[in-house]
């Protein structure tokens, strides 16, 4: 206890405003680098707890703060699989930070502890990266001196892409078990997947080079990295990095990066775009993924999470049918709210595909996901990925071809689940699944573009008086509160053909998001104009 309260005052909490309470939303804490010093340490206390609470499995600490400016920071805890922290345990962390003196802090540290059972004397491992931001650095002090003051193991991974933590996790927890997810290295995440980008394509030639805009984040130097594993005789894959200096930070996510292009809808300024040439955007931490074109006839063209997600699902789907799997594995595709309607429609109608919704937040579609064999979901900014079932795995590996054509799908099945992070997002696994889907349909861009028409769009931001006033039910589909504002919503969406909108409050800022899609661009203006009205 003393060691700990002697940390502490060390790291101290910065008082908020009254009435302001610093909260684990769906990004963990992330603000100002300046305030987190303390809520770091705070962090590292929680996460040695969670240790030693699920049998001293390691637990990881992620700081980042995504596609955020440069002067933000954040803190994320993520549990044994390699998934977000459990939700229950959110609000511990939530009292745990805003505990106001150090002496406070003790004391619920150990009322947690004897709440929940914890021995405090079993061992705890806690393993920690951090995105290219400099007040890493010192945050990362913070969290270790934490971990000292109560005993828990811990290993630096130093500068790694948030997925990259994320499988580090995973793999160490099944280190030498029959579920083992990988050499437990960042060179061994390079290697698996590799080896599976490989196996996947099964020497199929991926059509002209791929521009990968890196958001001046971490997603530069680590996918340059990755490259050295790619073995040049079997796979002609010609990336041209940009937008990737680390060195300064002023230019993190500046007119870059997968948020940049996706809310912007335009390409990077600089370098100057190529017309014609296939495009992507990592975001800060590289868990995000949106592809673009400028056509020299039409001009910009994004494909973003929607895109990658129907992509995938109509290839999977295909393959799984190939496989005669059909009848034994369910697929089904996780959307939220801003999925575009015609992306839905796409799924459902002409792919045949479930099609669930959730609220936003990754940790809400991976949990339903998870209900499926082989569960597909996105968010249309660019966050997602596939995840494979047990049962799935299993039939892959053991279903007896009957010919070349099913055992060819189920040796693409069992690379594309090696290819895929299986424990959130990630950026650089999903570019290469991309890539090696159109490489096996020998499509260009514009070929996955011409796959179905979207909707007309608008995504505004609102500054509200007190946003906690804003409710939502219907996986953030409808407004519960305040009282008569969906009633209001309802009679303006009605006025327009095809047309959908709804508002929520943000979760990472003081603010609600309006979004709206229509049959044509100016109705899908006005119909977001007037939402905007009715929630001011
Ligand atoms: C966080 C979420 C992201 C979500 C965004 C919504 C994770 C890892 N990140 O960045 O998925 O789209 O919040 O932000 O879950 P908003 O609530 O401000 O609209
Ligand atoms: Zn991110």
């Amino acid at each position: 206890d003393e060691r700990i309260l002697a940390a502490a005052q060390k790291h101290a909490i910065v008082p908020l405003e009254q009435g302001q309470l610093y909260k684990y939303g769906t990004a963990g804490f992330r603000m100002k680098a300046d305030l987190l010093d303390g809520v770091t340490f705070r962090v590292g206390l929680l996460a040695s707890l969670r240790s030693r609470k699920l049998n001293s499995q390691t637990i990881g600490v992620m700081i980042t703060a995504s596609h955020n400016p440069a002067v933000d920071n954040g803190v994320k805890i993520v549990d044994p699989m390699g998934e977000m922290l459990e939700q229950d345990w959110e609000h511990l962390a939530t009292n745990l930070v805003n505990a106001p003196t150090p002496e406070d802090l003790v004391q619920y540290y150990n009322q947690l502890a004897t709440d929940l059972k914890i021995d405090l004397s079993a061992p705890a491992k806690v393993i920690y990266g951090r995105d290219t931001r400099p007040s890493g650095h010192t945050l990362v002090a913070a969290l270790a001196a934490a971990l000292e003051a109560t005993e828990t193991e811990q290993v630096d991974y130093k500068i790694l892409t948030t997925p990259q933590l994320h499988y580090l996790v995973r793999a160490t927890n099944t280190e030498g078990t029959p579920t083992s997810y990988g050499e437990v290295s960042e060179v061994g995440y390079y290697k698996k997947m590799a080896d599976a980008f490989v196996r996947a394509l099964k020497g199929r030639r991926i059509n002209g080079p791929l521009i990968v805009d890196c958001a001046n984040g971490v997603g530069g130097p680590k996918l340059a990295e990755f490259l050295k594993h790619v073995p040049q005789d079997k796979v002609n894959f010609e990336v041209k990095i940009v937008n990737d200096d680390v060195l300064r930070p002023e230019v993190l996510n500046l007119e870059s990066g997968a948020d940049f292009v996706k809310t912007k809808q335009r390409a990077p300024p600089k370098p100057a775009p190529q017309p014609g040439v296939r495009s992507c955007s990592l975001d800060g931490d590289a868990d995000r993924l949106i592809y673009y074109w400028i056509d020299p006839d039409t001009g910009f063209f994004m494909l973003d999470g929607d895109r990658i997600s129907s992509l995938a699902a109509s290839f999977i789907g295909d393959l799984v049918e190939s496989a005669g799997l059909k009848d034994e594995l369910r697929i089904g595709v996780v959307q939220t709210a801003y999925a575009n309607g015609a992306s839905t429609n796409y799924i459902r109608s002409h792919l045949k595909l479930p099609v669930m919704c959730t609220p936003t937040g990754v940790k809400h579609l991976h949990h339903v996901a998870q209900s499926f064999d082989i569960g597909v979901y996105f968010e249309a900014n660019g966050h997602g990925t596939v995840l494979f079932s047990p049962d799935a795995l299993r039939a892959f590996k053991t279903t007896e071809p009957q010919s070349p054509a099913q055992q060819d799908a189920l040796t693409t099945l069992a690379a594309l689940s090696d290819l895929i992070n299986q424990t959130v997002g990630d950026a650089i696994s999903d570019m290469l699944l991309v890539e090696v889907i159109l490489a096996h349909k020998n499509w260009s861009l514009r070929d996955w573009a011409m796959t179905y028409n979207d909707l007309p769009n608008r995504l505004v931001r609102v500054v509200v008086g007190n946003k906690d006033l804003f409710q939502t039910t219907d996986a953030e589909r409808r407004l519960s509160h305040p009282e008569g504002a969906q009633e209001q919503i309802d009679a303006a969406v009605k006025k327009y053909k095809d047309a959908r909108a709804f508002a929520r409050a943000s979760g990472t800022e003081n603010a609600c998001r309006v979004y709206a899609e229509a049959a044509t661009n100016s109705e899908a203006i006005e119909l977001a104009k007037q939402v905007a009205q009715i929630i001011e």
